[in-house]
This record gives structure tokens, C-alpha cells and sequence, in this order.
């Protein structure tokens, strides 16, 4: 909604310290293991399991001080629960939760402060998505499954200029299937073969 929008940018302008510029990189991760520390970007699964993944946001020197960042989903091999938004303090949640839910598609996290100079070097958790794997689907085409991005007519990154941020990176997430016992074993057996050939080819 265009309301949102203009009340995210008047909120940046409010806390807009004069003279200062942005620098660095704004990036958004998904981190799809919320129980390892750090981001992992892959998550290996089977048909069936359950788990969440988080968006966070790496933000610069530059700071940060309004955001609205929704997330695709490839709903062949992910299905979508509940997504839930985070606005960690000093951010305040502008719309009180996530717009809208569909299969392919949750949109928006968003959050907005007051704070001057807004909130510069650090890391936020936006979101959390919960996702289970579809039965009987087929895993890992190679394409991402959890990408998140501006996307949604809403979106936008906000600096402490009230400016959009400048090549903000995003990075997606992907599941991988785990490598069936037939491929296990081929690769275990993987040393022998180089051995095989050279025996059938003596002979
Ligand atoms: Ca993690
Ligand atoms: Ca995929």
C-alpha cells in the first residue's frame, strides 16, 4: 500500500541526522539453520521435515533506519507456515505482522525507527518463515528456494539519510536433498574404480 510506503519514508526523514552519507553494503541473508550460529545458506532435508529459517539484516556503517523486505518462495520444494516479523528494538513494527502469506510469495518484514542516528553496524533478525517439505516433491532443481529481496511495490532500505540504500546485497537460501545410500556408496566405493578400469583394461 502506497500509505506504507510514505509513512516508512517519513519516519527515515524524521530521523534524518543532516551531513551524514552512507557507506558500505546492506546485506539480507537467509539463514536457513537458526539453531547453528551463523548464517548457513543451505539446509540439507528430507521429504516431510519441518523447520524455520530466519532473515537478517547486516547493516552497514551507514546505518539503517526503515525497512521493508519481503521473501519468494519455490514452492516445489518448500511450503509455507506461519511467517512471523520481528522489529528489534530500536525498530517498531509499522503494519503488525506480515501483509500476506501466499505459496510463492511473503510479503512484507518491516520495521522503522526513531532513533537518531539510526541503528549502524550491527545485525537484526527481520523475520522468521516456518516451512515444511512437500511429500513425494522433488528437491534441489538449483534454484533458490528462500529469496529475499525488494520485491513487493513496498520495499525499500532506508539509510539515516532517509535514502534508499545503494546496492544492497541479498542472499538467498536453498535446500538440498540428503544423498541417497546407492550415491553414498559410490562414493565410498569412488577410490576403487580408477583400480577397476585399470584391471578390465590389462585384461
Ligand atoms: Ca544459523
Ligand atoms: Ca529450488
Amino acid at each position: 500500500m502506497r500509505i506504507q510506503k510514505t509513512l516508512l519514508a517519513f519516519v527515515a526523514v524524521a530521523a534524518m541526522p543532516l551531513g551524514q552519507s552512507a557507506f558500505g553494503t546492506v546485506t539480507v541473508s537467509v539463514d536457513m539453520d537458526t539453531v547453528t550460529a551463523g548464517v548457513q545458506d543451505t539446509r540439507i532435508v528430507a521429504p516431510g521435515d519441518a523447520f524455520s529459517v530466519d532473515l537478517l539484516i547486516d547493516i552497514d556503517a551507514g546505518g539503517l533506519s526503515g525497512y521493508s523486505v519481503s521473501a519468494d518462495i519455490d514452492s516445489v520444494e518448500l511450503t509455507v507456515g506461519t511467517a512471523t516479523e520481528h522489529a528489534p528494538a530500536p525498530y517498531f513494527n509499522v503494519t503488525g505482522g506480515v501483509a500476506s502469506t501466499v505459496a510463492t510469495r511473503v510479503s512484507e518484514f518491516e520495521g522503522a525507527t526513531f532513533t537518531i542516528p539510526a541503528p549502524s553496524s550491527t545485525t537484526i533478525k527481520i523475520g522468521t518463515i516456518d516451512f515444511t517439505v512437500p511429500l513425494g516433491g522433488a528437491i534441489d532443481d538449483g534454484l533458490a528456494d528462500v529469496t529475499p529481496g525488494l520485491i513487493s511495490v513496498n520495499d525499500l532500505l532506508l539509510d539515516n539519510n532517509g535514502l534508499d540504500v545503494v546496492g544492497p546485497v541479498f542472499n538467498p537460501g536453498y535446500v538440498v536433498p540428503i544423498p541417497e545410500p546407492g550415491t553414498l556408496a559410490l562414493l565410498a566405493f569412488g577410490s576403487g574404480i580408477p583400480w577397476l578400469r585399470r584391471t578390465r583394461r590389462g585384461a
